[in-house]
């Protein structure tokens, strides 16, 4: 008999209501002398009063009885909309723990889920997911794989694997006998095509992870070219100082925003020059290693100065560039749409005029590169690395070095397959996944 947990399943503070759930095998006894009254029917909403052991009264409130299996932990289950005041947590924890309950560790209840077959840990995690979301992006991902489509993507390879492997097992067991022909040829086939389909979803650009920790744009750009200022706009806020004195953004300022439904980090840098004092200069080197590392940039050039454009910040112009003519205010005549190959914007920081085309091109652009499809993606670190060592046996997998060998690398490969969805050996992950669930999840 595992032990009766309880959390508060809503979140902390003062609260109109609160949720609590209770788990284990003292959920019912727990229930009745709490309300004094029959266990509610399973499932239905129950009003009543709380009484502590003393005959205190606690609260007056909503109760709901989920008998095991059919609980969302798969064991008794109850849940007590109370009142959310500290009073009603104090007293109600005190009632509980002398029925001999005890608060729950962060993740638990999700632990006992995945323990009693309830769901599989690509399903936990996309809980987690779906809680910390922020963006519409991120909730339509996590949503996809609560129900199911990472689970059906990685059994389906376990599935073509453990369908290989069979044909090798076969050419063993019949070793002295009449092998029926084209059974090597057969997992030889399934292999390579294997092969491609777990290369392709780990060459997705990390777009999974991006969603989940945030796509990274740089602001570059000569000094007073309006960088600053565009940081500004873009957060609604001063976060950066804006100055006319060039070489004022001497460190990486960093804002985060919500660009068609993805999460974005948008950082403002020092303008791009040939800085003779040595704090700036340090700021420049900055401004270059976060252009190398950003998933896209904005090329900010001063309109005011066209058709001259900044020679430093033309070389950052890649493929994953946006241009931004800032100042269009005070440009003299028509702005260029294209410049080094590369869409340009023309807009006012200063008065916010043609923030809504820059807006709306990044969006493009984000969609265009990191658009989800309807394949689900690989968002963890963990879910790569399992299909990397799958990759991996696949690449040792060569049957003319010896049939058992290559038996092995299949049996290999499945086994860092289904980790993912913890079909097998997962004790060991348990705790690193499962502890940055929040408690009462
Ligand atoms: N006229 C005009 N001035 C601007 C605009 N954007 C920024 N500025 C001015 O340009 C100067 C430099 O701006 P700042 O944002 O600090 O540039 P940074 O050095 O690139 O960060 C400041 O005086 C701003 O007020 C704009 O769209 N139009
Ligand atoms: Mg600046």
């Amino acid at each position: 008999m595992s032990d009766t947990i309880y959390a508060l399943a809503s979140a902390a503070g003062r609260a109109g209501v609160a949720v609590y759930r209770l788990s284990g095998d003292r959920t019912a006894a727990a229930l009745t002398v709490l309300t004094r009254k029959a266990l509610p029917r399973p499932r239905h909403v129950m009003r009543s009063h709380l009484f502590d052991q003393t005959g205190d009264a606690i609260d007056d409130g909503l109760v709901v009885w989920f008998p095991a299996p059919g609980s969302f932990t798969g064991e008794d289950v109850a849940e007590l909309h109370l009142h959310g005041g500290r009073a009603v947590a104090l007293a109600l924890a005190e009632a509980l723990a002398a029925l001999g309950l005890r608060p729950a560790e962060p993740g638990e209840f999700s632990r006992r889920a995945f323990l009693n077959g309830k769901m599989d840990l690509t399903k936990a995690e996309a809980i987690a997911d779906l809680v910390n979301a922020e963006t519409s992006a991120q909730r339509r991902q996590a949503l996809r794989q609560m129900d199911g489509g990472l689970t059906r993507l990685t059994e389906g390879w376990r599935a073509r694997l453990v369908s290989a492997l069979a044909h090798l097992e076969a050419v063993i067991d019949f070793a002295d006998e009449d092998i029926p022909d084209g059974l090597m040829e057969q997992a030889g086939d399934e292999v390579r095509a294997l092969t491609a389909d777990l290369r392709a979803h780990l060459a997705d650009g990390h777009r999974g992870e991006r969603l989940r920790d945030g796509l990274h744009i740089a602001i570059l750009g000569a000094p007073n070219a309006g960088k600053s200022s565009l940081l500004n706009r873009l957060a609604g806020r001063d976060a950066a100082i804006v100055s006319a004195q060039a070489g004022t953004t001497r460190d990486v300022i960093e804002i985060h925003l919500d660009l068609a439904g993805w999460p974005v980090v948008m950082a403002d840098t020092a303008g791009l020059r040939h800085a003779a004092e040595e704090i700036e200069a340090e700021g420049v080197r900055r401004a270059l290693a976060r252009a190398e590392a950003a998933d896209l940039k904005l090329a900010v050039f001063d309109a005011g100065l066209l058709p001259a454009l900044d020679a430093a910040t033309l070389e950052v112009i890649d493929d994953a560039t946006l241009v931004v003519l800032n100042k269009a205010d005070v440009a003299a005549g028509d702005l260029p749409t294209l410049v080094h190959d590369r869409p340009a914007v023309g807009l006012s920081a200063k008065s916010g005029a043609g923030l809504e085309d820059l807006i709306e091109a990044l969006g493009r652009e984000v969609e265009a590169r990191f658009a989800l499809g309807s394949a689900p993606v690989l968002t963890r670190a963990r879910y790569r690395a399992a299909v990397e060592e799958a990759v991996q046996a696949l690449s040792r997998f060569d049957p003319t070095c010896g049939v058992e060998l290559a038996a092995e690398d299949l049996r290999l490969s499945a086994r860092a397959v289904g980790r993912i969805t913890g079909r097998v050996e997962v004790d060991e992950v348990l705790d690193v996944i499962f502890h940055e669930f929040c408690i009462g999840k």
